[in-house]
């Protein structure tokens, strides 16, 4: 027990997230180019709740598929697991990126994330302005304040690049025009990307794969605390301010213990201490491939990883046990 208290959460348990996520991930594959959304969310839903019950944890969502009222399952607040095994918070989302998936577009993703009871950001539903780079960078490299053209620079400087070879990923959304000109006028590149900014994030760490290295704009706030919790295992930066721009969002946000509607986030203070993070391709994407259904088995493609021994996993597993699928 020593060990354990010592060393965060128990190390078994990086693995066994595997499951969780694979299972989602097989779920919403199937129902991959069918043009329904809700249906492929909801297969997903279903898989991931009834994979996560059979993990030996106490855990509460604290990051979910919405308030109880409105998301049956997997809800804030919802207590997961066996209840036998340590007490645990879980930011999950069983299918990021439900438009994709409806598209059968390139990365959309199941992910979860657990880390030790009361050290994720319990973020309302709402929007967040987010600012993120890979690993290797000069602690201030990026600022979520500075104008685009600044933290551009900076990064380019810190690569060793023109600026005209940084790529931005950003979401495709009205809301961004001004930043995408901002970005465009400085002569970098942008990749517009549709949905799926928990792998925009992700894809700043692996630049020379992934062709992107920075990550700017406003995506909704959960997918910041997932994408905050895999950033901490792998290494980066990220900083992330709630858009709390009505009285109501202000309220709701004071009741999960926000008081400060302006507060820049980092990294570290959307997931603080020991936190695993597992991700599955639903579809093919820049560093996961998504499932592929084969005559005898199914294969999947997840990536595992924890930030207390930063060890990053990569699992390409063949389910034979079709049934169970
Ligand atoms: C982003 C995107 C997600 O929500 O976070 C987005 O990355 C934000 O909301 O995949 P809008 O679609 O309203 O811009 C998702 O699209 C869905 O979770
Ligand atoms: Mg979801
Ligand atoms: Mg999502």
């Amino acid at each position: 027990m020593a060990k354990f208290a010592s060393n965060g959460l128990d190390r078994i348990l990086t693995l066994e997230l595997v499951r969780v996520t694979e299972r989602a991930a097989v779920a919403a594959a199937r129902l991959r180019g069918r043009g329904d959304e809700k249906a492929a969310d909801q297969v997903a839903v279903d898989a991931m709740r009834s994979e996560l019950n059979r993990l030996p944890i106490n855990g509460t969502v604290v990051i979910g598929e919405g308030e109880r009222d409105e998301a049956p399952m997997l809800y804030i607040g919802e207590e997961v697991g066996t209840g036998e095994g340590p007490a645990v918070d879980i930011a999950l989302d069983p299918l990021e990126g439900t438009t994709i998936c409806a598209k059968n577009l390139p990365n959309s993703l199941a992910v979860i994330a657990i880390a030790e009871k009361g050290s994720l950001l319990y973020a309302p539903d709402v929007y967040m302005d987010k600012i993120a780079i890979g690993p290797g960078y000069p602690a201030g490299t990026i600022d979520i304040d500075a104008p685009a053209a600044q933290n551009l620079e900076k990064l380019a400087k810190a690569k060793g690049v023109p600026v005209g070879e940084i790529t931005a990923c950003i979401l495709d959304r009205p809301r961004h025009a001004r930043l995408i000109e901002e970005v465009r006028a400085t002569g970098a590149a942008i990749r517009l990307i549709g949905d799926g900014d928990v792998a925009g994030v992700i894809h700043t760490t692996d630049p020379d794969e992934t062709g992107i290295d920075i990550y700017m704009g406003i995506g909704g706030a959960p997918e910041g605390v997932l994408a905050a919790a895999a950033l901490r295992c792998i290494g980066g930066q990220m900083q992330g301010r709630l858009q709390l721009n009505t009285d109501e969002k202000v309220a709701r946000a004071k009741k999960m213990g926000i008081d400060d509607p302006e507060k820049v986030y980092q990294m570290d203070e959307m997931a603080r201490g020991d936190v695993l993070f597992a991700a599955t391709g639903v579809t093919d994407g820049n560093l996961l491939a998504g499932v592929k259904f084969a005559r005898d088995f199914i294969q999947t493609h997840t990536i595992v990883m924890r930030s207390s021994s930063r060890t990053v996993r990569e699992i390409k597993a063949r389910h034979q046990d079709l049934d169970k699928f």
